[in-house]
């Protein structure tokens, strides 16, 4: 007989406080697994679909195709795991210490490396706690004599919005950023959820909000917030920095300023984040070389380097081609440097160098000649800005 016809029909003779009791149960697991906070909802996004609907018909996904290849399963969880009638949304801080952003974005020699990308690679860490955590239930429903649940865990990649749910949930409210706020933990989280076909008591949504602020949307160094809760992905950093797999757009080269991989300016400046933990998860601490480097020094290891020191990092997976082409286009925007002209042309010369990455080296020379002998510029104002709400709200992470 098929696990989920079992099962269905077993969960009924579970009473309401044995229901109850379960919760409480996988909370207490979940923070036993590292998670931050569970919560828990039932699968209906249907107020979602119109919303999805739109964004992907203005084209903000741009090349993220998985985006609109799963049609509304995507808002569907009960569609992408038949049997699904809850989904326990989860989160897990990753704000490594010494996080050093305003020293780091200060500086246009050195890398800016998104804060969630510095350690261990967080799709499979998480997947498995989830898997851990369903196993556990699948434990004490045997325990209770009812079968076992039918769960899969979701982190991320998979067509799902991990967003609208975990702010069903109750685990936050949702930005004007788009991502997910706590009151208490700001938004340095990432989300993961088991879908399952138990029916547990939901959690109520949270009712704060971001006010009048708009702090996100006016410091977003490519005003890619176009309306408040809404991102065009093709403007943003982190999308053209990790998605995008071809040239970078010239418009927004110089705009990038020197965030090599994602951009975290919207969480920079978010007053909720004042309060924020360091993460539990040591694996997510960033890794030495990776601890603001030196433009040059990234742009010199071979591919044989790139590929030993970002094993198992989420780096990875843009490879060492896109890493060139972003650090190119850091390097372009970087001060008037002879050693930059050098080391970019001599990586011309000495190197098979894809078509894409050495145009992306040309536009850098043609940025480094052009203020030779001019004005040393600082970063931008924006970015200038971006580093004093740092200093100002942030410090322990300035
Ligand atoms: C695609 C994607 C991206 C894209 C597009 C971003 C986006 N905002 O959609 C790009 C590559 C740009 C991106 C960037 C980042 N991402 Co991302 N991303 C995703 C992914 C895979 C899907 C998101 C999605 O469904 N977008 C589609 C649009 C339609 O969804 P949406 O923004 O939620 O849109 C809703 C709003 O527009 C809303 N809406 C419309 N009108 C209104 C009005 C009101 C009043 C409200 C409340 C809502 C609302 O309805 C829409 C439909 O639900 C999720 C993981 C997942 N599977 O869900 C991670 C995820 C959202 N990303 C995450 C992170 C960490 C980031 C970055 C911070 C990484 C970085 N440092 O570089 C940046 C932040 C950029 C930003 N401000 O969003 C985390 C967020 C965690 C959190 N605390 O919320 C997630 C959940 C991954 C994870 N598992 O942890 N990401
Ligand atoms: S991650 Fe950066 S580029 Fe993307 S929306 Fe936030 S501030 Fe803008
Ligand atoms: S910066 Fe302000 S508007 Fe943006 S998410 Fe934070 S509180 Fe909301």
């Amino acid at each position: 007989m098929p696990n989920s016809v079992l099962t269905q029909s077993s969960f009924d003779s579970l009473t309401s406080s044995q229901l109850s009791q379960l919760v409480i149960s996988i909370k207490h697991w979940g923070k036993e697994l590292g998670f931050a906070q569970i919560g828990i909802c039932d699968t209906d996004l249907t107020i979602e679909e119109p919303k999805l609907q739109q964004w992907l018909d203005k084209g903000y996904h741009g090349e993220m195709g998985y985006m609109e290849s799963h049609g509304m399963m995507r808002a569907r969880p009960h569609e992408l795991h038949p049997g699904t009638i809850r989904v326990i949304s989860a989160r897990m801080d990753y704000l490594p210490p010494e996080a050093g952003f305003a020293t780091n974005l200060r500086d246009p020699n050195l890398a800016y490396i998104s804060r969630y990308a510095g350690g261990r690679d967080y799709h499979k860490l998480i997947r498995n706690r989830l898997k851990k955590l369903g196993l556990m239930i699948e434990e004490e429903l045997t325990r209770l004599g009812v079968g076992k649940p039918n769960f899969r865990p979701f982190v991320d990649s998979a067509p799902i919005l991990e967003r609208p749910l975990a702010d069903k949930a109750g685990l936050g409210w949702t930005g004007k950023h788009s991502l997910l706020l706590n009151q208490d933990a700001g938004s340095w989280f990432f989300l993961g959820e088991l879908l399952i076909d138990l029916p547990l008591p939901v959690d109520i949504p949270v009712s704060e909000g971001c006010n009048t602020c708009v702090a996100c949307i006016k410091s977003c160094p490519t005003n890619a917030i176009v309306e408040p809760y809404i991102v065009d992905g093709r403007r943003c950093i982190s999308y053209l920095t990790i998605e995008l797999q071809g040239a970078i757009p010239e418009e927004f080269r110089p705009l990038i300023g020197n965030r090599i991989y994602g951009c975290d300016d919207c969480q920079l400046v978010c007053p909720v984040n004042s309060k924020s933990p360091l993460t539990l998860e040591t694996d997510f601490h960033t890794r030495d070389p990776l601890k603001q480097p030196e433009l040059l020094t990234l742009f010199n290891w071979s591919e044989a380097e790139f590929l030993k020191i970002t094993e198992g990092s989420p780096i990875r997976r843009i490879g060492h081609k896109r890493w060139l082409r972003n650090i190119a286009v850091a390097l372009g925007n970087a001060p008037f440097s002879q050693t930059i002209i050098d080391t970019l042309e001599l990586k011309k010369q000495t190197e098979e160098l894809d078509e894409m990455v050495a145009e992306h080296i040309d536009w850098a020379l043609k940025q480094q000649r052009f203020k030779q002998g001019g004005e040393v510029p600082t970063v931008n104002r924006k970015t200038q800005r971006v580093i004093r709400s740092v200093e100002k709200g942030l410090p322990r992470d300035a």
